[in-house]
């Protein structure tokens, strides 16, 4: 059973993993026996990796490289692969939000949002498969969202993204899972991290809303992510592709309650 989960042997990328959902995601898939490496865009940020590795009897190799710059990535990749070995397991993980009405939204604002979270996981993805081609396996974990499937005011941006990454990941399964490659998706609901924290913290009203609508009555933690990655990253998905797995405490399962009506005793 263990053997499932183990990737000793594995080398893994974590992009934007210095904190938040990507560092857990790391740190786990380190647990399991991965090598991991994690890029940024800043080396301040790295170096606090490295120590929450560290902290974990972990060893992370880090390097600065900005995921929407496709000769940035080249670079990364390339050095990754030199001192690292080969991209085994690619977690696309780094992104960013804009809030903000579409009305109000500079264009060069949703062109930023584009950019991050769904062509740079294209540039990444396209720049790590061929390897994988070669191998005839591989792992790519797309970090998509409820997002995907749901619009909200204000995040116009980030769903188109996140809309978008949910059928490149279908589009990357059409071309490549003959190849043994998997390439999935994870929708997080509402995680704490801090791309969530201004709608969740000092009492938001928009914490009211996740927690009356998430069944589970909580919001995520970054290793609830973590696992489903571990679980995408594995053996046990082998036959699991195009998929997105979403982590949401049942929020997509509930239409919504009045309050009070369900509790129970
Ligand atoms: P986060 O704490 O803001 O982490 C995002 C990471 O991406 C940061 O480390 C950030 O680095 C990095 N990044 C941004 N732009 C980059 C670039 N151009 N090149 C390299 N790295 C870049 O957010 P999170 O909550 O952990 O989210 C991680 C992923 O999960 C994102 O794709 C997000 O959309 C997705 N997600 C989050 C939630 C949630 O509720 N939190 C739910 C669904 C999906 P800097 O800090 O240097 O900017
Ligand atoms: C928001 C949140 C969401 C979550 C996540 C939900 O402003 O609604 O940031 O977008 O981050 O994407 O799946």
């Amino acid at each position: 059973m263990k053997e499932l989960f183990d990737l000793t042997g594995k080398t893994a990328l974590v992009t934007g993993g210095t904190h938040g959902i990507g560092l857990a995601i790391g740190i786990l898939l380190g647990k399991a026996g991965a090598r991991v490496c994690v890029n940024d865009r800043t080396e301040d940020k790295l170096k606090e990796c490295r120590e929450a590795f560290s902290r974990e009897g972990l060893e992370a190799y880090t390097l600065v490289f900005d995921v929407t710059d496709e000769d940035d990535v080249n670079r990364g990749i390339s050095e990754i692969e030199k001192n690292v070995g080969q991209v085994d397991i690619l977690v696309n993980n780094a992104g960013i939000i804009k809030r903000i009405p579409i009305l109000d939204m500079p264009i060069a604002d949703f062109k930023q949002v584009i950019d991050v979270d769904l062509v740079a996981p294209l540039i990444v993805s396209k720049r790590v498969a061929p390897g994988m081609i070669r191998k005839k396996q591989g792992k790519i974990i797309n970090m998509c969202s409820m997002m995907s499937i749901y619009g909200r005011n204000t995040v116009s941006a980030y769903a188109s993204a996140k809309g978008g990454l949910k059928l490149l990941t279908a589009n990357m399964t059409c071309e490549w899972a003959r190849y043994n490659i998997q390439i999935n998706g994870i929708g997080p609901g509402y995680i704490a991290t801090s791309q969530t924290a201004p709608i969740r913290e000092n009492g938001h009203p928009f914490n009211d809303l996740v927690m009356t609508r998430t069944p589970a009555g909580r919001w995520g933690e970054p290793d609830d992510v973590a696992n489903a990655a571990l679980f995408l990253a594995s053996k046990a998905s082998d036959f699991v592709n195009g998929h997105i797995l979403f982590v949401d405490g049942g929020i997509l399962a509930n239409f919504g309650y009045v309050k009070g009506e369900n509790e129970v005793g």
